[in-house]
């Protein structure tokens, strides 16, 4: 059980003393020049000394993350490895790798236009952030909204950074991913005349995000697994990727892989090869804790730079406004958007808010780090500080019984540690959630410089911009899922003759290592974070 320490209970009680006012009056929204400023001094992106040059790649001269640059720089395991390419174990039209939504979604809709696909996944299939989501799946479908709608919102929020082609496809495609999901089996939450219910997100100008209760990604998932696996189409689980193979000709043309149980190494041959790996929250950038899934470590990006294909925006994370900062044992975890767009606020050790629930995210996480670093008014927790979420406004606005109607994981998470999240408001910090760069692709999801590469689901970069909304990667998973799908099998029916198999890509950059004076001996990709103890 958790114990409030007595600074944490006397704030919490100004925070209930509070309450009355700021129900009676929201905070004021930001103007534009405010949160430029708010980002420029407290963003997590914007910390110059937490960047580096790449010296090699395709990306060399740009700007990443120290421990982003030691991965993609890294060295290839397959000096250590045996592998014959001239046999392969596999020999499939199209190589899935990666099993979470974006990569079973790619697989389905392959296989329904008639590939032999298969999937190849280091952990188990379904073990990956689309499981993890919380919150929702944005959709301009209700009358009031447009998918042009939801274009100039996340065009908006993503600094008008998106790659237009990308965004485009997405907002159309949208209304078309809910019902291929709602047609295949997911329970999103339904009115009694079973009209789809939708919430706001942060920086929606229409509620347009549908969900299932607070499981919405664990709900997708399960449908899309069963799909799966009903379908019948190969999962080789526990198996990693290490790396692109491509054929003498510079296309891709499969992937070296290697069982994460026995060591045994394998040779994969494709037609094409669809990357969907997902995020990186698990390297801990900046040393951030993380809402993210175990698996996830950047390993995708890895593959495909060493392979020869660019990075768009790599230097771009998303900081979640609301991971739980206390109690310790959950430090980092997502407390979804969904509790603010169902009325909690956010709000000092004083009790007094200090930003409009909804803003962005990366300008929400902005104002928190700021109320704390800068300002001074965060509240002491076991592994920093943070602030408060007032979740019982969620029923004193919606009544009794929303939070277990609406957010009932929520409710479970904190209340194996005896906190009544319908009593208590929580404590909350920032916490790594999203990768907002990756991989580049054109519309096809082919990646814009390795042909018959393709990629889905978060390692692909400019979908969003430089910051994403709320529920759009849930949607891009499988809207750029299915599209991975489409396109790598209608390349397979036009006709594909893969050459012989080669890595000597990976030993040309090996050598690029050395002739830029790299000698770093850190393998990549990761495949597993390390938490390891240091001192033992
Ligand atoms: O899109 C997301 O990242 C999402 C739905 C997260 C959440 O807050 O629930």
């Amino acid at each position: 059980m958790y114990q409030y320490t007595q600074e944490q209970l006397d704030s919490m009680k100004k925070v209930e003393a509070s309450r009355k006012e700021r129900l009676e009056n929201l905070h004021a929204r930001m103007t534009a020049d405010e949160k430029t400023a708010v980002l420029k001094e407290f963003h997590p992106d914007y910390i110059e000394g937490a960047y580096e040059t790449l010296k090699i790649g395709p990306n060399k001269g740009e700007k990443v993350l120290h421990e982003l640059a030691d991965l993609l720089q890294g060295k290839s395991r397959i000096d250590s490895l045996k592998y014959d390419l001239t046999k392969p174990d596999y020999d499939v039209d199209v190589l899935v790798i990666g099993g979470g939504g974006a990569g079973s979604s790619a697989a389905v809709t392959a296989h329904a236009n008639g590939a032999n696909v298969m999937i190849v996944t280091k952990l188990r299939i379904g073990d990956a952030n689309s499981m993890m989501a919380e919150g929702g799946i944005q959709a301009a479908d209700k009358p009031n909204d447009s998918p042009a709608r939801h274009y100039l919102d996340a065009f908006g929020g993503g600094h008008f950074a998106a790659k237009p082609c990308l965004l485009e496809k997405l907002v159309k495609e949208a209304p078309d991913a809910i019902r291929w999901l709602n047609e295949l089996g997911v329970m999103f939450d339904k009115a009694e005349d079973g009209t789809m219910i939708t919430t706001h997100g942060g920086g929606t100008s229409r509620k347009r995000m549908h969900a299932c209760k607070d499981y919405s990604g664990a709900e997708i998932m399960r449908t899309l697994r069963d799909e799966v696996l009903n379908r019948g189409i190969p999962v080789v689980d526990f198996t990693a990727a290490v790396e692109i193979i491509k054929d003498e000709n510079g296309k891709a043309a499969g992937a070296l892989l290697v069982n994460m149980e026995t060591g045994e190494v394998l040779v994969a041959k494709a037609k094409t090869v669809i990357i969907a790996t997902g995020g990186a929250g698990r390297l801990h950038y900046q040393g951030f804790p993380t809402s993210n899934h175990y698996g996830a470590t950047a390993d995708g990006l890895v593959l495909a730079y060493r392979a020869g294909a660019k990075l768009l925006y790599a230097d771009t994370l998303q900081y979640h406004p609301t991971g739980a900062a206390e109690p310790t044992q959950i430090y980092g975890a997502l407390v979804t958007e969904k509790v603010r767009s169902l009325g909690a606020q956010l709000v000092n050790k004083d009790g007094k808010p200090f930003v409009y629930s909804l803003e962005t995210r990366d300008v929400t996480a902005s104002t928190i780090i700021r109320e704390c670093k800068g300002r001074g008014n965060g509240v002491k927790t076991t592994d920093g500080e943070g602030v408060w979420l007032d979740t019982p406004m969620i029923e004193i606005i919606g009544g009794e019984g929303t939070i277990e109607k609406r957010i009932p994981a929520m409710m479970r998470m904190f209340g194996k540690y005896g906190i009544d999240i319908r009593k208590e408001p929580i404590l909350i910090y920032p916490t790594l959630h999203y990768q907002n760069g990756g991989i580049d692709i054109n519309a096809d999801g082919e990646t814009t410089n390795v042909e018959n590469l393709f990629v889905a689901g978060e390692a692909v970069g400019g979908i969003h911009g430089r910051n994403r909304l709320m529920g759009n990667s849930l949607l891009d998973i499988i809207v750029f899922g299915r599209n991975a799908g489409k396109y790598a099998s209608a390349k397979v029916k036009e006709g594909i003759t893969v050459g012989k198999l080669t890595l000597d890509h990976v030993k040309a950059f090996e050598q690029e290592r050395k002739d830029a004076g790299i000698t770093s001996d850190i393998l990549s990709p990761k495949l597993l974070p390390d938490y390891t103890r240091k001192d033992m």
